[in-house]
Order: structure tokens, then C-alpha cells, then sequence
């Protein structure tokens, strides 16, 4: 074989020539874990800060937990106390999330020589199942600084029956775990928490990492972010200027972007920071207006129509992945379509048409329900019937809100070539003559792109990176000095960054969730009163009117925006620059 070939082959398996790189970088390391030269553990003190629960059921329910942490933030100091003979189990749990991977390394560095990690495979049904190996260290260090979750793999179950919760015991037994460590979003750690009082008893700690991309799980300034975050925005961020930089070079389509992120806005918002297209939906924003989908069109076509009067026959439209479930006439259809879908369960299973199907629906929901089920396209309708995830949710990621949206544009914009004047009127658009004649000329040319998947599992920013092995450091230096029921944290990361950990306890409230009430932690959606999203707010009109665009490039690792926080970050907690601080450039020897 010639010398090139071998080259290409030998960068097989998770090797090319950047993930070669990537596996000897450095990592910064907060000097809470470094003594004489060596990464290491820390321990922890109680902090004055306390978060008060309001609910006696949660106070109740979380006794153990509460009369042992009193729902105290705790600080890490560095320490030099050995801990031995520690068994300490770890799981992903949800959808994958750059540096994971390196959670796992912090960890295992926390740990050292004299304690075993077990990894958990296939997430909390792994665990159900006792499917627990060693991680040795020589296993780890393939995987430093690469992206995804496939060391141990994840899956979504969620841990509630009294049967689950007795594996749960049986398993702790068996391998006399000392402490579980469990990397997943606010259902992961609402988890988390029940597991933390469930085994008290045990003296079993239990320990959240906070993970998600899609940013929902936030603390005011003891939480800034979860990881992932960042490198899934950087990686939209990257995508989408590159497509808002085509727009005008080839000056005829419109894009529709719809960005992952489940609920809230956050990757929306951020993405639109970095790259300020002409249109950003942020859901929240159109809850609390209680916009229809007729509202938000009509806002769309505005601008659309703004731009082409200026000659501007293209532009973008970013759309948060959760939109659907905002628009105040699709949650009244989507809760009937849920309580229908349960109650109907059986009769639905045995038939095959679609048509069938949706006949069955439609005679179960109230007339405008129907009504609006009945216009939308065959493929929304297909979709918005898949069965729930586990923990109930409608699968936002398979609804095609982009292409629902588009559709819905083109026949507004066939109504309004049948009557230009009408329609521009309603759209409170002042048209001369002029204008009026450019509308028969005016078409409107779409693509569309889901960009979800993509950024999940790309080889963390160095923000990432960084964060996501200190986090693990914090979780493994908790579960080994047995604080149980915490949350990993990092405060401050633009400068005198500091490591945490939150009470979760503290972090659960009462929720509806399909009529009944759920200790749970809630989500965190974008604040319409906070800095990003006001900042935001005072730029879009200028960006709409003008190709304003930015195009960010891809996440580097040299250079000035390498140590670059995300936007909303930066801005929501009030730092004064972009850039975080996390600690030492170390080199990572395991
Ligand atoms: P987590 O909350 O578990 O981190 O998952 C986030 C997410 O990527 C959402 O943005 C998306 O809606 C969902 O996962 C998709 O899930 P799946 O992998 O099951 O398709």
C-alpha cells in the first residue's frame, strides 16, 4: 500500500487529523484542583447562600436531603486530604452534548488511582439494567476532547416506578457504590434529586453535571449555563452565516433555519447575536403576545415585503425549535391531541390509513382544534401525531415548523397577488402604484434547514472543553467527600471564576404536568426582561431593514475568539467582556 493511502487509513476511528490534535490539547483547569503541580480533587464548604423552597410537599418529600444539606450552596477550596476506596458509577442521561467525553475525564482526575469509576452504559436504563464496567484511565484517554456520548452511550428513561427504584437499590448494593454521578438536563436532574433522597439511606451521594444544549437549565448567577451550549450555538452560528452570506450573492431565496433547543429560545436567541439575521422568532416572546401562527406570518410577510420594495429579494428567517408549542391556539390543540392520543391508544394502534386515523382525531377535538388540524399540511398532521417521548413531550425535533411556516407564506402571498391592494393594506404597508405592480413580479423563493443533530456531538469549544473537566473535577470531588443531592457548578466564568455546588433540592417546584402536580425542576426560558434578550430587541428592526449579517466562522481553538463565552452569557450575568477565565492551561495526563 502506498505511503498516502496509509496516511488516510490511520485516520480511521475517531482520528483524523484534527481529533489527533484535539486528544493532546491542553485543558484549563480552575486552580481549586491543581496542588503542588498535580490535578486533583478539592473539598467543600458551606456558603452562606441558602435557596429557600416555598412548598412544604418538596420540603417534605426531600427531608434527608434537606436536614442533611439545609439547601446551602457549598464553595471548593483546594484540599490535600487522600480519600481511598471510593466506588463512585456515571450516566449520560438525554441527548448527547459537546464534552461530555471530558466530564467524564474531570472525573476520573478527581478520583485518581485510589478510587474506582464504573461507567453506566446506555444511560438510565443501562443503569436498570446493571450494566456497569471499570473506566481505567488508559480507556480515556481516546476520547479526551472528542465530541459525543458513544464511550458510554444515553438514553432518555425516566427512573419513577416502584419497581425501577428497587433495581435502582439492588444495584447500588451490588457494587457497594459510594456515589452515582448523573450528566443530563432538568429532567436528568429532577432525577437526580429523587434518587439523592431515595438513597440516603444507602449513603449512596448522588451528584448532577448539568448538560444540555439547548440551555434551559440555568440558576441565576450560581448556574450561568449548561455545557454544550456553547459549541452547538457556535456550530449553528457557523452554518447560518455562511447561508446569510450566499443570501445576497445569489439574491433570490429566502432561508427558513429552524434551530434545535427543545423549549426555550436560548440557541435562537444566540444564534441570531451571533449572526443577526433579518428575522428571529423567539417563542416566548410570541407566547406572552399570544401571536397565532396568522399573527406571525403577517409579521414575517411585512418584512419580507419591507425588503423586497428596497430591493432586497432574499433573507433569513430563524426559527426556534419549540416555536409550535407557544402559539396559544397550537397548546390548546396539542393537549387535546395529547389527552386524545392516550385515551384513543388502543383503537389508533389497529389503524393503518392515515386518513383513518386523522378522521378518528378530528371527531375526539373541539371544532376550532379541528378546524386548525384540518388546514395544516399532511405532514404537520403526521408529525404532531408521533407517539410522546417518555417523559410525555411532544418530539418538537420531528415537527417541521420551518416548512409550516413557508407553506403558510405562499398562500398568503397567493392571496395577496389576488388582491395587492387589500392585503397590503391589512398589512399596514404604505404602496405606491408602483409597488403595487412589483407584487405581480414578486416571487418568493425558500429553502429550508433543521439544524439540530449537527450540533450535538462536534468536538467541544475550548469553552466547552474546559468547562465540561472542571465540572466533572466538582462532581467527582462531591461524590467522593459524600455530599449528596448537589448540582456541579461553575460562578463568575469571565473572571475569578468560582466552583459550586447547588442544593437541588432547593432547585424543585411544584408543576402541572398532565393534571397533576410534579416535584420538578423547572425549565428556563428566555426572560423577556433580560439583558440578551432586550439587547436583542433593539437591534432586530435595524437588522431587518439592512443585511446587517455577521458570519461568525467556525469554533477555533487559536486566536482572538477562541475563549470566546457565548453572547447571552456574557450579557445576562453582566460581564464586562466575552471572554471567560477558567484557570490554568494544563496539560492532561492520565
Ligand atoms: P436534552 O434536553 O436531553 O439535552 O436534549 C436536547 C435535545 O437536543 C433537544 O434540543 C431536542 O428536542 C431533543 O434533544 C431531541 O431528542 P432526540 O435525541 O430524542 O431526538
Amino acid at each position: 500500500m502506498d505511503k498516502l493511502k496509509k496516511i488516510i487509513i490511520q485516520t480511521e476511528k475517531n482520528n483524523s487529523f484534527l481529533e489527533q490534535t484535539f486528544k493532546k490539547l491542553k485543558l484549563f483547569i480552575h486552580p481549586t484542583f491543581i496542588q503542588n503541580n498535580t490535578v486533583q480533587a478539592c473539598s467543600f464548604t458551606q456558603t452562606p447562600q441558602k435557596l429557600n423552597s416555598n412548598s412544604t410537599a418538596v420540603n417534605q418529600y426531600f427531608k434527608n436531603t434537606i436536614q442533611q444539606n439545609k439547601n446551602q450552596v457549598l464553595q471548593g477550596n483546594t484540599k490535600s486530604t487522600l480519600i481511598k476506596g471510593k466506588k463512585i458509577a456515571v450516566l449520560f442521561s438525554g441527548g448527547p452534548a459537546a464534552g461530555g467525553h471530558n466530564v467524564l475525564v474531570g472525573i476520573k482526575l478527581a478520583l485518581g488511582e485510589n478510587n474506582t469509576l464504573y461507567g453506566i452504559k446506555n444511560g438510565p436504563k443501562g443503569f436498570l439494567n446493571g450494566e456497569l464496567f471499570e473506566i481505567t484511565s488508559q480507556k480515556l484517554t481516546h476520547i479526551l476532547n472528542l465530541g459525543g456520548f458513544d464511550f458510554l452511550g444515553s438514553d432518555r428513561t425516566k427512573i419513577k416506578t416502584p419497581e425501577q427504584f428497587n433495581k435502582v437499590k439492588k444495584i447500588v448494593l451490588q457494587y457497594q457504590l459510594d456515589g452515582l454521578i448523573i450528566i443530563g438536563g432538568d429532567d436528568s436532574n429532577t432525577n437526580a434529586a429523587i434518587l439523592a433522597e431515595y438513597l440516603f439511606d444507602l449513603k449512596c451521594a448522588v451528584i448532577g453535571v448539568p448538560k444540555t444544549i439547548d440551555g434551559d437549565l440555568q440558576v441565576n448567577h450560581l448556574l450561568p449555563i449548561t455545557f454544550g451550549f456553547d459549541t452547538a450555538t457556535k456550530i449553528y452560528a457557523e452554518l447560518t452565516g455562511n447561508i446569510l452570506q450566499d443570501t445576497p450573492s445569489s439574491h433570490k431565496y429566502w432561508h427558513f433555519i429552524k434551530v434545535m433547543g427543545r423549549s426555550a429560545s436560548h440557541v435562537a436567541l444566540e444564534v441570531a447575536l451571533q449572526t443577526k439575521p433579518p428575522i428571529t422568532l423567539i417563542s416566548e416572546e410570541i407566547a406572552q403576545k399570544k401571536m397565532s401562527l396568522n399573527d406571525i406570518i403577517t409579521y414575517i410577510l411585512k418584512i419580507i415585503l419591507k425588503r423586497y420594495f428596497k430591493g432586497l429579494h432574499h433573507g433569513l428567517v430563524l426559527v426556534p425549535e419549540g416555536l409550535i408549542e407557544f402559539i396559544p391556539e397550537f397548546q390548546i390543540l396539542i393537549q387535546e391531541l395529547n389527552n386524545t392520543l392516550a385515551q384513543q391508544e388502543k383503537e389508533l394502534a389497529q389503524i393503518n390509513l392515515f386518513s383513518e386515523k386523522k378522521e378518528l382525531i378530528i371527531s375526539k377535538i373541539n371544532e376550532k382544534s379541528a378546524k386548525l388540524f384540518s388546514s395544516l399540511p399532511q405532514n404537520i398532521q403526521e408529525k404532531l401525531l408521533l407517539n410522546r417521548d417518555s417523559h410525555g413531550n411532544l418530539q418538537v425535533s420531528q415537527i417541521d415548523t420551518e416548512q409550516l411556516l413557508i407553506e403558510m407564506l405562499k398562500r398568503k402571498i397567493q392571496s395577496l397577488k389576488n388582491d395587492p391592494q387589500k392585503l397590503l393594506y391589512a398589512l399596514n404597508i404604505n404602496a405606491n402604484q408602483d409597488d403595487i405592480e412589483k407584487i405581480h413580479k414578486f416571487k418568493f423563493a425558500t429553502n429550508h434547514h433543521f439544524f439540530g443533530y449537527e450540533g450535538r456531538c462536534g468536538a467541544p469549544s475550548t469553552f466547552d472543553a474546559a468547562y465540561t473537566v472542571n465540572l466533572g473535577l466538582t462532581a467527582g470531588s462531591l461524590a467522593l467527600e459524600h455530599h449528596t443531592g448537589y448540582l456541579a457548578s461553575i460562578t463568575n466564568l469571565d473572571q475569578n471564576s468560582q466552583i459550586i455546588a447547588i442544593p437541588l433540592s432547593g432547585l424543585i417546584t411544584l408543576e402541572k404536568r398532565s393534571g397533576k402536580n410534579e416535584m420538578v425542576i423547572q425549565k428556563a426560558l428566555v426572560d423577556l426582561k433580560s439583558p440578551a434578550f432586550e439587547f436583542f430587541s433593539e437591534r432586530r428592526s435595524h437588522w431587518a431593514e439592512t443585511d446587517c449579517f455577521s458570519s461568525p466562522g467556525p469554533r477555533q481553538y487559536f486566536g482572538p475568539t477562541a475563549n470566546q463565552l457565548p453572547f447571552t452569557v456574557a450579557l445576562n450575568q453582566g460581564y464586562s467582556n466575552t471572554q471567560f477565565d477558567l484557570g490554568i492551561e494544563t496539560d492532561i495526563s492520565l
